[in-house]
């Protein structure tokens, strides 16, 4: 069976295999049999995973979920931890020490004069929140160390009545608070690369994190200096060293752009923007101006540094996009992916998340035979606008060669495109480093994990 997308293409997508003899003596115990196969090598109709209480235990042979044996009836044993007393609660609590690998990977550990970036360690997360001490961070002058008593935000240019605030002063404002994705402009840029870099999903896709934000809506500061109606664009500027300085026009003022003074629930991390920055849901990263001390309303963009070599994008054919605000609808499996191994052949549960600088996920769909046939992933709610959208597939990988892709569409009708597509429109790169510099920008094609007979997984292109 095939069907028409909501974009009005036909495409491969719901087609529905006949299941293998193979795939057909999987193990007995499951609540949906194969009958509920939608696609090709193991995809399991995603209703398998709303509450449903697939047996897992049952398709598992051997190790966690194992079924007892009656020797082993009363299998429980004190441990130290259950025969004595526990630690003092500290203060302010890090994870546990058995989690210490769950960090993020630092491009410039020793804080060299340059760009420094770290990214979040997607393959070991879940939900659709990430962590502050994960929050993937771009800083080009290190994160500076700001006094927030110091600290004063300006509102000037074209505008009725030119404002400053103190922090205190902006606390006193209405609050808001929206949880909304960030991505760098360059993040998943070594896909760039002709042949597949080998990386995990960190080093891929690490540059983009998603958080609830609250602080003061920017158009609520505006009613209070009035905007002069020349005023078409305006420049935020950073405190830090570098005064990054990004144009953004009004409307997006006026729309949702955020003055942002906390980070799921606490102030913002040092590293992004404490103690304010600017928060433009779906806009990329670099515009998301941190450590905010300048809103300046203008006729025209300022065409800043940054707006001139690095965030224009370049075409193949050597035209140029002048502004590229949006980070555009994207999806990537975080598990399993590259570094992981698949220890036996049996029940798996595909995961990861899905965004869009437009709107909500409409939805997500995954292949696991490299894009012949899709079937439609579960989304877990809630499924909020600009915000990551976590997707969940159940898998029976038969211990065969496999190739997962996710691919998303959102509300506008936008979806991702292949690899293939996206290359013939924006081209490629020769040398493209898996981590470091972001030669080309806006990376938001198919990615593909292809799955090999021993359980690895490694980085492809189909
Ligand atoms: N003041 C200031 N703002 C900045 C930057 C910076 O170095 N200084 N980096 C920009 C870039 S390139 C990105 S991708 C985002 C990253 O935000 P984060 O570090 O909070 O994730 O911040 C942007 N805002
Ligand atoms: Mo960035």
């Amino acid at each position: 069976m095939t069907g028409t997308d909501h974009c009005g293409r036909k495409n491969q997508f719901y087609t529905l295999k006949t299941p293998t003899a193979e795939e057909a003596a999987m193990p007995k115990g499951m609540r949906h049999p194969w009958g509920d196969a939608v696609a090709g090598n193991g995809l399991i109709d995603r209703r398998a995973l709303l509450g449903q209480g697939v047996a897992i235990a049952g398709a598992l042979s051997t190790g966690v979920g194992a079924s007892l044996t009656s020797a082993a009836a009363e299998p429980l044993k004190d441990d130290p931890w259950s025969l004595e007393p526990g630690s003092n609660i500290k203060p302010y609590e890090l994870p546990s020490r058995f989690e210490n690998n769950v960090a993020r990977t630092l491009s410039n550990p020793d804080g060299l004069p340059f760009v420094q970036t770290a990214r979040t360690p997607h393959h070991m997360l879940n939900g659709m929140i990430t962590p502050n001490g994960l929050h993937f961070v771009v800083a080009y002058g290190g994160p500076p160390d700001i006094d927030p008593d110091k600290h004063r935000l300006v509102i000037h240019g074209l505008v009725k009545r030119p404002l400053m605030f103190t922090l205190e002063a902006l606390a006193r404002y209405p609050m808001v608070s929206r949880i909304s994705f960030l991505e760098c402009g360059g993040n998943s840029a070594p896909l760039f690369s002709p042949q597949p870099l080998q990386g995990n999903v960190q080093a891929l896709h690490g540059l983009a994190s998603c958080a609830e934000w609250s602080g003061v809506k920017l158009s609520t500061l505006l009613e209070e200096t009035g905007i002069d109606s020349k005023a078409k664009w305006f420049i935020a500027e950073g405190a830090d060293a570098p005064h990054l300085t990004r144009s953004v026009p009004v409307a997006k003022a006026l729309d949702d752009a955020m003055i942002a003074l906390y980070q799921n629930g606490e102030r913002l991390a040092p590293s992004n923007g404490y103690p304010v920055r600017l928060l433009l849901p779906g806009y990329e990263g670099n515009m998301n101006v941190k450590y905010l001390r300048r809103i300046k309303l203008v006729e025209a963009p300022a065409m800043g540094f940054w707006e001139t070599k690095t965030y224009t994008q370049l075409l193949p054919n050597g035209e140029a996009y002048q502004f590229y605000f949006l980070q555009e609808v994207k999806s990537f499996i975080t598990q399993p992916s590259p570094g992981m191994t698949l220890k036996q052949p049996g029940l798996y549960q595909i995961s990861g998340v899905a965004y869009s600088g437009t709107g909500r996920i409409a939805k997500v769909m995954v292949s696991a035979d490299g894009g012949q046939s899709w079937a439609e992933a579960a989304l877990q709610e809630p499924v909020l606008t600009k915000a990551f959208t976590r997707f969940r597939m159940a898998w029976h990988w038969n211990g065969g060669p496999a190739i997962l892709q996710s691919r998303a569409w959102d509300e506008a009708g936008n979806f991702q495109p292949t690899r293939a597509e996206f290359v013939a429109h924006r081209g490629e790169l020769k040398n493209v480093p898996p981590i470091g510099a972001y030669p080309n920008q806006h990376f938001n094609a198919v990615t593909s994990w292809a799955v090999d007979p021993k359980g690895q997984i490694s980085h492809a292109y189909t």
